[in-house]
């Protein structure tokens, strides 16, 4: 027994070790760096406390065609509208990193009709999409996962079509209830958790997404949504443990590690893990 709890924590000391190492490698590996926050980095946007600026930065392409890349950064706890409506920062950047000029994206900004609800967290994933609807001018998907459509944060994606400012041209919602999406979504599921751009995966000549429902150590859902040329959903495939192809194991995966992590813990702490015999 005792032997054991030495066995842990030595495995904790060289897990340690090794993040230490991977980290290491990670940051010796960026030539250089620039902060973009409330006081750094050219950014003049008016950021307040709680907002949680810097969730999802995507890559958006040169919206603003000046040659540079530009970016978008999610606020899920934003309150403009509400609280924890949420909102997007769209971040026009100089060749350095620094921030030229900035747009949010928000119930109240940006030429954004939604609507948006307090609490929705709007922002909480961001995607460059490309040029979507195909006008010249680079586009992007929102996820807001607590919104309520078909019941209590059930959660949406909104896709964006922008203008070269950044403000919101038209949009269009994916929901239980919007945007032709029939795949079944229950309260609490939280879709638009994450979000990615595929490509065209069905090779019909339009670009598919997929959307995550899920939650901290929950196994989650990957939905594959294959859309329409008018932006809506044609059809979906789930992907989860033992759906759509995929035989991980999540649960047994994911309750392994947070019971070793529980063992160390304890042990730290003087107490001793259960045996196994
Ligand atoms: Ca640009
Ligand atoms: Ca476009
Ligand atoms: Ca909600
Ligand atoms: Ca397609």
């Amino acid at each position: 027994m005792k032997n054991r709890g030495v066995l842990i924590i030595a495995m904790a000391m060289m897990m340690v070790v090794a993040i230490f190492f991977v980290t290491s490698t990670i940051f010796a590996q960026v030539a250089d760096h620039q902060k973009i926050s409330s006081t750094q980095g050219g950014f003049t946007g008016a950021l307040d406390p709680g907002d949680e600026f810097g969730w999802a930065p995507g890559n958006i392409g040169d919206l603003d065609g000046d040659g540079n890349t530009d970016i978008a950064v999610g606020t899920p706890f934003d309150d403009d509208g509400g609280s924890d409506t949420g909102a997007v920062w769209v971040l026009f950047l100089n060749s350095d990193g620094t921030v030229k000029t900035s747009q949010k994206i928000s119930a109240t900004q940006g030429s954004f009709s939604g609507p948006l609800d307090a609490g929705d967290e709007f922002g909480h994933s961001v995607a460059g999409l490309g040029d979507y609807d195909q006008d010249g001018i680079e586009d992007i998907a929102v996820g807001a996962r607590l919104d309520d459509d078909g019941g209590t944060n059930t959660g949406a994606i909104w896709l964006l079509f922008l203008n070269t400012d950044g403000t919101v041209k038209a949009h269009q919602k994916i929901s239980s209830t919007e945007g032709g999406f029939t795949g079944v979504i229950n309260g609490g599921d939280g879709f638009g958790h994450g979000l990615g751009r595929l490509g065209d995966i069905d090779g019909d000549g339009v670009d598919d997404l997929a959307a995550a429902t899920g939650h901290f150590m929950e196994p989650g859902i990957i939905w594959v949504l294959f859309m329409n040329p008018d932006h809506t959903v044609r059809d979906y495939q789930r992907i989860s443990q033992g759906e759509g192809g995929f035989t991980g194991d999540i649960d047994a995966d994911a309750s392994w590690v947070m019971t070793w992590m529980h063992w160390v813990t304890l042990t730290v702490m003087g107490f001793s893990p259960p045996s196994s015999s």
